[in-house]
């Protein structure tokens, strides 16, 4: 069994500076993070529910259901997105929805079971009319007794303080891979833009929702530099999204080769070792995954998911089967 002791992080780590100031120093390296993907599996899951029981009931699991708000025709081109408008994969651009459709979406989510409502749109960065449009959701959602939650993509500052003040609970901006291979992935804006973002989220008082993709190409090691970036961020997030790669057709991800199940399990135990109050969020990918590795995921320290039939334009799980799934498993909807 390996030396490595989760104690240890907090004290042997050599000391970097960072020229973002969400990073203030590198506690976590990714040298540390790839001897915890090293251990053997059943020691690293073992590490993983030691820590997961410190600060969480292993057997509760909190429900997010997604809604795209605003689809399609996105000036982005991130590689793995059906939604932007470099690629052609089929996704119809849609104007902003009406706030009763939202709000008809959102009873629907709670009367399912879900407790947070999470609202996407497809944009580089929102105008200051759809912070508006999207404030007024906000207050709807949250009046239905609901936690909320936006990924709008880049904020400004007052843009963050606006949301902040009518009552955003989450904003959900993922830095996606490792600063490395960041590149390969996106070109049209920097990783180091989405830090400025996470920064404002931040700062505004909002709860921050920031994790990433696994199998879009990378190594193990930029696998352990992304979980590197999200727990360096101080503090760490709240909700760290692990999104398994959906291969959309007419995007240049598709055909790309599917990460091993077990070694998408081990990502969730490294990140539920290093984030440990965070919750860990099995998040896209679940429909093509069995119940096996989901369970596996969840005894990893994975404690949220995203509930409902689709996530923003790709299929997710019935309800109905996942709640056939908690069943199984004796899992609680918190
Ligand atoms: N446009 C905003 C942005 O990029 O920040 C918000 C919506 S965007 C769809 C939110 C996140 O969904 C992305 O950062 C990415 O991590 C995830 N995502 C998008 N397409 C995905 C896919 N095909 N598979 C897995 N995750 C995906
Ligand atoms: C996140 O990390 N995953 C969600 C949410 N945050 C917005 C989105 C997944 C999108 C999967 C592809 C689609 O449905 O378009
Ligand atoms: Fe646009 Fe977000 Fe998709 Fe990138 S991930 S193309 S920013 S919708």
């Amino acid at each position: 069994m390996s030396t490595i002791n989760i104690i240890q992080f907090e004290n042997q780590l050599p000391y970097q500076q960072s020229p973002c100031t969400s990073i203030k120093e590198i506690k976590y390296t990714v040298e540390q993070i790839l001897e915890l993907f090293e251990l053997p599996f059943a020691d690293l899951l073992f590490k993983a529910q030691q820590v997961h029981r410190q600060y969480f009931n292993p057997n509760e699991v909190q429900r997010s259901t997604l809604l795209s708000i605003k689809t399609g025709g996105c000036p982005e081109n991130c590689s793995y997105c059906p939604q932007s408008a470099h690629y052609e994969a089929g996704v119809k651009a849609t104007k902003m929805m009406e706030l009763d459709q939202v709000v008809e979406a959102a009873k629907a989510a709670k009367a399912a079971g879900a407790t947070r409502f999470c609202m996407g749109a497809a944009f580089r960065a929102p105008k200051d009319s759809d912070i508006e449009k999207v404030n007024a959701m906000v207050k709807a959602v949250k009046d239905l007794g609901m936690e909320t939650c936006a990924t709008l993509g880049l904020l400004k500052e007052h843009q963050a303080h606006s949301l902040k003040e009518a009552g955003l609970d989450y904003y959900n901006h993922n830095l996606d891979t490792a600063p490395e291979y960041y590149k390969e992935i996106i070109s049209t804006r920097l990783f180091e833009d989405r830090l400025e973002t996470l920064e404002y989220v931040r700062d505004a008082g909002m709860k921050v929702c920031c994790g990433g993709i696994i199998g879009m190409g990378e190594t193990r090691e930029q696998r352990a530099g992304l979980l590197s970036s999200l727990a360096n961020l101080d503090p760490q997030p709240e909700s760290v999204p692990i999104n398994s790669l959906v291969q959309v057709e007419g995007t240049p991800l598709h055909g790309q080769d599917k990460i091993d199940e077990l070694e998408f399990v081990r990502t969730i135990a490294c990140a539920r070792i290093l984030m440990p109050q965070s919750r860990v969020r099995l998040s896209a990918g679940r429909q093509t995954m069995s119940e096996t590795t989901q369970a596996l995921c969840f005894l990893a320290g994975a404690n949220s998911i995203f509930y409902g039939e689709k996530l923003l334009t790709t299929g997710n799980p019935e309800a109905e089967k996942d709640e056939n799934l908690f069943a199984k498993l004796g899992i609680i909807n918190i």
